[in-house]
């Protein structure tokens, strides 16, 4: 078999065990995975132009900038789990890069993947605080990068909803990854420690209990639905993308809690069939995510517990498989 046959061949596994990493003029040379990530962090120093100032690169000592080590460390974390639980070399599969440019404009309330790069602000430190603190948060980010590489799900309305709750549910399995919780042990919040000290709340978003993590005189109420009755039908936020990603959210929850142990090794491995399995369309509602998780539980785990705990957990937020 020749090269390009050899490369149709490879499995997701030889995938991380070997990659393209350099072309030397026509010379395509083969490098065998280090099942390492290739990290670089850059400084904005407060301005817009990306990547800026090229800070910390793979295998660098800490600096004294707390806010590059916590991206460096958030990076690595993202990348751990991605390779260890689920034998995923990278955000795209096969070895890209890890870039995270951090100190972005001023005062600025966000982070994000460009589709390229991780994003994070410091914050204005009157509600939020550096966007790099919580690493669920840098993990959410990071898997908005899987999903562009993946299922790409529509950023709207109920796909939408679906691309910020896979984002949620591996965030938050990157914090509990990195902290050996249990799913009994986990908080299940999103953003714990970004909310600033006069902003009433614990997070931006929570799992457990959507709709509870802040309630504000500047913020306002957390205003994410648990279920289906109360889904909101709305045209801000892309048609409520952070918002309905409480109902999905809640489910996953549900199903890992119900099952035990450590969430990323059954729940997150179900969720992760699907979202990488290539039957969950851009367009997906939420009916049709849920049906697939029951598809993906019993192909992975058969007629057991996993089946039951994923199929309970959507009848329970009102969602039909
Ligand atoms: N932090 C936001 C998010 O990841 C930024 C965005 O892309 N809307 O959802
Ligand atoms: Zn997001």
């Amino acid at each position: 078999a020749g090269p390009a046959r050899r490369t149709l061949q490879r499995d997701a596994f030889e995938r991380t065990q070997r990659r393209l990493t350099t072309v030397i003029g026509a010379t395509a040379v083969a490098a065998v995975a280090d099942g390492k990530p290739q990290r670089t962090v850059h400084d904005a120093r407060h301005g817009t132009d990306l990547p800026g100032h090229k800070v910390r690169g793979e295998g660098d000592k800490p600096g004294k900038d707390a806010t590059v080590n916590r991206a460096y460390a958030g990076l690595g974390a993202t990348f751990e789990l991605l390779l260890k639980a689920y034998r995923r070399d990278s955000i795209d599969g096969d070895g890209l890069p890890l870039k995270a440019t951090v100190h972005y404009d001023r005062d600025y309330n966000n982070a994000f993947w460009n589709g390229e790069q991780m994003v994070f602000g410091d914050g204005d430190g009157e509600i939020f605080l550096d966007f790099t603190i919580p690493i669920d948060v840098i993990g959410h980010e990071l898997v908005h990068g899987v999903t562009q590489y993946t299922a790409n799900l529509t950023y709207f309305g109920q796909p939408g909803a679906l691309n910020e709750s896979v984002s949620d549910v591996f965030g938050s399995l990157i914090k509990q990854y990195t902290l050996g919780q249990t799913a009994a042990e986990a908080d299940w919040l999103i953003g714990a420690g970004l909310l600033a000290p006069r902003v009433t709340g614990k997070a931006l978003r929570s799992m457990k209990e959507p709709g509870t993590a802040y309630d504000d005189d500047v913020l306002g109420k957390d205003p994410q639905p648990a279920t289906m009755d109360d889904f909101v039908r709305t045209g801000r936020d892309n048609g409520g993308v952070h918002i309905n990603s409480g109902i999905p959210n809640h489910a996953f929850y549900l199903a890992a809690t119900a099952l035990g142990g450590h969430a990323w090794e059954r729940a997150g491995l179900i969720w992760y069939d699907v979202l990488t399995g290539g039957e969950l369309k851009q367009q997906a509602m939420f009916a049709d995510f849920a049906t697939l998780t029951v598809k993906a539980a019993r192909e992975r785990f058969g007629d057991g517990e996993e089946l039951d705990a994923v199929s309970k957990a959507w009848e329970q937020v009102g969602v039909r498989t």
